[in-house]
């Protein structure tokens, strides 16, 4: 399915895309993550609902897209809603999916229904596509076991890696960095909760990549947000603040990022307020933009474009 404008010149059609971004039009997309599993990459993004700018978010669900290409997406709609959560009672915020071991987690933010605040839930499922079922029938982290703020959103955006050694950590936080061990069933903790430090003007968003021996924290930073980033030897820190990776994204005061690696490249997944006519800060979209790296292993500021990604990556 070739999306958006075709270019039709004299004696035919390019099969090229003109604007891929955002990369859809007719839904509003938020708080990419994304997986590559066999040779396809899986997009997660949270759903804005809002019917205008003026508000709040309206988010109830999350919605899978895939592609071979990253120019052709197949949509296979909602995969879990906050309805699946029977300990839930709103707000399908950030979320983060990771394989392990042929299984399929997915770590969602929501707001819990009796612990006031929100909490962080993660669901399982044997593919990609689901069906997700929620692993726990519980929250795995919430508001009360962070005491170190006094907002209840603190405990928001989980990010989920699994290092070289097998060791899999839940990575989380607003206003305050967090992170913590997984036990190898990936559904408890195994250890303390613990402090991010050397991210200046933490807001939340934290998503880490590892590329060579070094490790990227990439978070969202101020308000309106711009995307900073971090660089460590170990997964542990010290983290080394590194600057801007990503300016404020167009009419929208939020931002949040995937940074996947694709047939041997390199993306840059966030999402705009900018998509016309009605598209600001509580109706995002979500676009794709390449990632490079400098020869140091520094991360190059990402260039948004409305082209976005036109030619299939193969
Ligand atoms: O989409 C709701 C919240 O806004 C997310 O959890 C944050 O990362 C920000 O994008």
């Amino acid at each position: 399915m070739i999306r958006k404008t075709l270019v039709g010149i004299g004696i035919g059609l390019f099969s090229t895309a003109l604007y891929a971004n955002p990369i859809f039009t007719d839904v509003r997309t938020a708080d990419p993550a994304a997986i590559v599993h066999d040779d396809t990459v899986y997009l997660y993004t949270g759903h804005d609902e809002a019917k205008d700018n003026k508000t709040f978010f309206l988010m109830r669900d999350w919605l899978v897209f895939s592609s071979k290409d990253m120019v052709n997406w197949q949509r296979h709609g909602p995969k879990l809603s906050v309805t699946d959560f029977s300990w839930a009672k709103g707000d399908a915020w950030a979320a983060h999916v990771i394989e392990r071991d042929g299984k399929f987690y997915w770590y969602v933010t929501l707001r819990h229904a009796t612990i006031e605040g929100f909490a962080i839930g993660v669901a399982v499922a044997d593919s990609p596509l689901g069906p997700f079922k929620d692993a726990l029938g519980k929250a795995l982290i919430t508001n009360d076991m962070t005491t170190d703020t006094d907002i209840d959103w603190d405990d928001i955006d989980p990010a989920a890696f699994i290092d070289d050694d097998g060791q899999a950590y839940l990575f989380w936080g607003n206003t305050k960095a967090r992170y913590a061990k997984l036990k190898d069933n990936m559904i408890e903790l195994d250890g303390p909760i613990m402090p991010i430090e050397g991210l200046p003007n933490f807001t939340e968003a934290l998503w880490v990549h590892k590329r060579d021996d070094l490790y990227y924290l990439s978070y969202a930073m101020g308000f309106p947000e711009k995307i900073g980033y971090a660089t460590s030897k170990s997964i542990h820190g010290p983290w080394q603040y590194r600057g801007i990776l990503n300016e404020v994204a167009g009419n929208s005061p939020t931002n949040h990022q995937a940074i996947i690696e694709f047939k041997d490249r390199w993306f840059f997944i966030y999402h705009t307020g900018a998509s016309q006519p009605d598209g600001g800060e509580f109706r995002r979209a979500v676009a794709i933009d390449p990632l490079y790296y400098n020869p140091d292993g520094t991360l190059q500021r990402v260039i948004m474009t409305s082209e976005g990604i036109t030619e299939p990556v193969r």
